[in-house]
């Protein structure tokens, strides 16, 4: 791939966190860095686990190359916190050390190109409150818990199941105060977003014969509409928010069921309304 012209102002030494300048050089346009080396590692060990759990058909899943039907299940309960044989549950653990190594690298990865371009870390770190999402999931819930058996499977169609199983385990998880706030960041995060969207791509194309328009006309629209722009950087730091909101509260709905709320959410309103100190 051809490096664009500015590009080789900004093909700087340095911003590593680790191993000096030992891997600080590019591969074609990717500057590849020690965590570039760890993510790759990490991804291509993962990946073959995977592919091999596939192919022994482990727990209650056939042996299969479909892979809308590839299931790779945590431990049995009797497990507990402790490491599985690996046809029990063994290798979803050592996929999922695997998968935080790749993920956890990224990061870091993403914090050494911020370093290196002396830029701020917002990129590391809404990336980071997605791994948090996951890592919830499949680490922090199930040691609450006691046991790994609570975290998600892998497989396409199989950690769907697992999501509809948790979902009716709690009655109805829409009724879930904090997944209701989850929700509210995701859909407002794609209005946003939408809206966002909407606007630069009608300034940047004009009716046939008319002229791109500026930040000028961007402001303009939305005073007309509503009274209020919140501006260029305004809606990135809008949308940074929502989007960060949506994966912290939906981390936080799943991390309070079955930790500090084990009924049903549906109980959870009828105590709630009848415990309103103006009904007692
Ligand atoms: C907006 O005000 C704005 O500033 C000019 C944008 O920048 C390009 C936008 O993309 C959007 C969507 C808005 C409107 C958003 C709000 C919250 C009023």
């Amino acid at each position: 791939m051809a490096m664009l012209s500015f590009e080789r102002k900004y093909r700087v030494k340095g911003g590593t966190l680790i191993g000096g300048d030992l891997f600080d050089f590019w591969i074609g346009p990717f500057w590849v860095g020690f965590f570039g080396v760890t993510t790759i590692l990490c991804t291509i060990l993962g990946t073959l686990l995977i592919v091999y759990g596939a192919m022994q058909g482990y727990d209650l899943a056939e042996q299969t190359w479909n892979v809308w039907q590839i299931h790779i299940a945590p431990p049995p309960l009797e497990y507990g916190l402790r490491m599985a044989p690996i046809e029990e549950g063994g290798l979803w653990q050592l996929i999922t050390v695997c998968a935080i190594g790749a993920f956890g690298s990224w990061v870091l990865r993403q914090a050494e190109i911020s370093r290196k371009l002396g830029m701020g870390y917002h990129v590391p770190f809404a990336y980071a409150t997605a791994v948090f999402a996951y890592v919830t999931l499949v680490v922090i819930r199930p040691v609450m818990m006691g046991a790994w058996f609570y975290a998600f499977p892998y497989g396409i169609l199989s950690h769907l199941d697992w999501v509809s199983n948790v979902g009716y385990a709690y009655g109805n998880f829409h009724l879930n105060p904090v997944h209701m706030i989850a929700i509210t960041f995701f859909f407002t995060t794609v209005f946003a977003l939408g809206l966002h969207g909407g606007l630069i791509l009608s300034t940047l194309n004009p009716p046939k014969n008319g002229s791109v328009k500026t930040s000028e006309h961007e402001n303009a629209y939305f005073r007309d509409a509503i009274g209020y722009s919140i501006g260029a950087i305004g809606i990135h730091r809008l949308g940074l928010l929502l989007a960060l909101g949506a994966g912290i509260f939906s981390a936080l709905c799943i991390l309070v069921s079955g930790t500090i709320w084990n009924k049903s959410w549906i109980i959870f309103w009828e105590e709630f309304w009848r415990n309103l100190p103006i009904f007692l």
